[in-house]
């Protein structure tokens, strides 16, 4: 397999929407391809895709990612003295959490490689003070996140619930569920990709699991996703991409975000979407999952919304 690096510097999105462009693919998503989209709302049936944000949620104890703390700052047991206000009740929370600890959005200030971001954003651009001047996660929000959603149901495609973790998925087996579920991945795409990995964490209870390899996108499919003009990729594993175990590198992280400049979803739980798709063979629907509005952030836990 040719290095990452030759890949993404074929593939590269640098200058496509001018050189301060600090959206990537997501430029994709235009206003006819949204209006389009809105179109494939036909029942009304929606369907979540975000993991629970808990204490006891999916990450492990020890790691550099912790789950969320949530905190009540005002209850029923504060009593008001002013006013008209003695019987009224107001609870109020706090959270603090990683913005990457649940399901959500790799911004494009989130990897890189050789000392720069997507469009040549310089690393240091990324500050312990401040996060990302440059690439921060509040355009994105601006710019919503919102168009024709596609599942590729790949766990389906091979006749298992979940697939095991040394599977790589390669294009040809992204067009086989195409043909298989009579879909095609276009332009302004959301592409959702379904593994089935979720299932050791929504389905079993076992986040161990869940976070030792995952099977996913190989580096491969970089290049297809760069073809099809694919705005965002997601996936219900916690990294979009095949994770070999030998070395545990993201090759597919590094040429989809700093070269071709596309925001992933990761962490998807896909298990009632894929069931409906399966059931109605709808595979596409109106998507929509803005990130939080975070300044200087380089990621977001989202909730995500497929609509039919
Ligand atoms: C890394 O593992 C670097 O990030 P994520 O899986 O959140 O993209």
């Amino acid at each position: 397999m040719e290095d990452y690096k030759a890949i993404g510097k074929r593939i590269s999105n640098w200058g496509r929407w001018g050189k301060d462009d600090v959206l990537g693919t997501l430029n994709h998503l235009t206003q006819e391809r949204l209006a389009a989209a809105g179109k494939l709302v036909k029942t009304g049936k929606l369907f979540e895709m975000g993991v629970p944000v808990s204490s006891g949620g999916i990450q492990l104890p020890g790691r550099s990612r912790t789950n969320p703390i949530h905190l009540m700052s005002m209850t029923a047991l504060d009593k008001w003295t002013m006013p008209g206000w003695e019987d009224i009740i107001i609870c109020d929370d706090y959270i603090f959490m990683p913005l990457q600890s649940v399901t959500q959005w790799d911004g494009l200030g989130h990897v890189g490689y050789d000392g720069c971001y997507y469009n040549g954003v310089p690393a240091d651009s990324v500050r312990t003070q401040g996060g990302s001047q440059v690439l921060s996660i509040h355009q994105i929000a601006a710019k919503g996140v919102a168009g024709r959603g596609v599942l590729l149901d790949i766990a389906a495609l091979n006749g298992v619930d979940r697939l095991p973790p040394e599977h790589a998925i390669h294009p040809e087996e992204l067009e086989r569920c195409e043909a298989r579920q009579g879909v095609k991945v276009g332009p302004g795409d959301i592409l959702i990709v379904r593994t089935g990995w979720m299932r050791h964490y929504v389905i079993d209870g076992k986040p161990e699991i869940y976070w030792n390899g995952e099977p996913g996108l190989h580096l491969s499919c970089a290049e297809w996703l760069a073809k099809r003009e694919v705005a965002a990729t997601c996936s219900d594993n916690w990294a979009v991409e095949f994770l070999d175990p030998a070395k545990m590198a993201l090759p597919l992280h590094c040429v989809l975000i700093r070269d071709l400049g596309m925001t992933l979803g990761e962490i998807f739980d896909l298990e009632s979407l894929a069931a409906d798709c399966a059931e109605d063979g709808v595979y596409e629907f109106l998507f929509t999952s803005p990130p939080i509005k975070t300044i200087g952030g380089v990621g977001s836990p989202i909730t995500p919304l497929a609509i039919k």
